[in-house]
């Protein structure tokens, strides 16, 4: 069964009808970038085939009743009219009610809806399902009610949901590429201006993600400290945001910092440049350079931002080995798990796919997964299928 079929009859078997139309939202993977969106920096992700999906039909009341098909069918449901409270024992709830108020606080008249959500964006791998949930509610409800808001917009309601209703300080990325992927296409973004441009992968390259399946624990409290050790070094440095910390005056001024602080706030800065540099190096094909940016991104994340664990580590090391300068490989995502992205001759990704096989649960202990994608679309709505 297709996920949109899934779709389809999870909502009919809820809500004992068709729905009126159904939203995409996709999920993303980061090529290069990683900690520098909320330091007003620069990203290069792309939006991935792995996404979640809204079906929706108008209800004649003010009522959002939701169906969550991944959760057996779990119901939340919600008066538009009354305070929308967080609940504490439905986490995903929350990024429905958290969308829904944040587009309520920015003055949208909202209408009752029924949803049916599921989504194949693998949970806490680093592949951003929380976004592609909250770009996937907030396209639904500017489709179902005519809001006309721009897609960049919808990714800042996204992202306020998850600051001020999940609790995570996360930056724009995830949601801008869900809301604003380009198929074939990675997205540089200028996580200041929300400037986009188009990034190519050089020909012949596949871009794979290898989930080490490890278990994140705390993540979002070791999120919320590396953004206040990056606020407090940006204040150490008299700006708001690391962006604005060049490289020689970071190199200058950095021992009067807290030595965690520094390491920190040396990731962040190389970062940025590494990131513009690899925009030029995609878009000339330049794959050596492509490698070596990206395994000084992996090291970076991992001696001076602190964020990788001994198995991302193990395979990024194992791929590394049999890719050499062909091809790129690190931690991709937020961190302490999750997935490992590499971007890999497409006559290598058997070899690479037998090498992880062979080895990782082997010498982990933990059964790796393997995704493929190329740069796909961002939010839209699907054609619905006939019955
Ligand atoms: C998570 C966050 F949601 C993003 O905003 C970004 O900071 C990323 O971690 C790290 O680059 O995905």
């Amino acid at each position: 069964m297709t996920q949109q079929e899934q779709v389809t009859r999870g909502f009919e078997a809820a809500f004992g009808h068709q729905p009126d139309f159904i939203v995409r939202a996709p999920g993303r993977v980061n090529l290069i970038g990683e900690h520098t969106d909320y330091n007003d920096g620069f990203v290069l992700p792309c939006a991935i085939q792995y996404a979640t999906l809204v079906a929706v039909s108008a209800r004649a009341d003010d009522k959002v009743v939701v169906s969550a098909l991944d959760y057996d069918g779990q119901r939340d449901e919600f008066v538009l009219t009354e305070t929308i409270e967080p609940q504490e024992n439905k986490l995903w709830a929350n990024y429905v009610r958290g969308v829904v108020t944040e587009l309520q606080k920015r003055g949208h008249q909202l209408k009752g809806c029924n949803l049916a959500i599921t989504g194949n964006v693998p949970q806490g791998a680093g592949l951003s399902s929380s976004a592609a949930l909250e770009v996937g509610i907030g396209y639904a409800f500017d489709q179902l009610c005519q809001l006309n808001i721009a897609k960049a917009d919808i990714a800042l309601i996204g992202q306020a949901a998850e600051n001020n209703f999940v609790g995570c300080a996360c930056g724009i990325m995830d949601q801008l590429i869900s809301a604003c992927g380009r198929e074939q296409m990675a997205i540089g973004i200028d996580c200041r201006t929300l400037g986009l441009t188009e990034v190519s992968i050089p020909a012949g390259m596949t871009i794979m993600m290898i989930n080490s399946n490890v278990k994140r624990g705390l993540v979002d409290s070791e999120y919320n400290t590396r953004r206040a050790q990056c606020e407090q070094a940006a204040a150490h440095f008299g700006v708001s945001h690391l962006r604005d910390v060049t490289v020689a005056v970071f190199e200058m001024k950095k021992d009067q910092l807290d030595p965690v602080v520094a390491k920190r706030a040396e990731h962040v800065v190389y970062e940025n440049k590494r990131t513009v540099d690899a925009m030029k190096a995609f878009n000339k094909g330049d794959i050596a350079k492509i490698s070596q940016l990206m395994a000084a991104s992996h090291a970076s994340m991992r001696d001076l931002f602190e964020i990788t664990t001994k198995e991302i580590d193990y395979l990024v090391e194992l791929i590394d080995g049999v890719l050499q300068d062909k091809g790129g490989v690190r931690m991709t995502g937020g961190g302490f798990g999750g997935c490992v992205v590499a971007l890999v001759p497409e006559t290598m990704v058997d070899e690479i796919t037998k090498l992880i096989e062979d080895n990782y649960q082997a010498d982990t202990g933990l059964k790796e997964t393997i995704y493929i994608s190329g740069p796909m679309a961002g939010v839209d709505t699907l054609a619905l299928e006939m019955a």
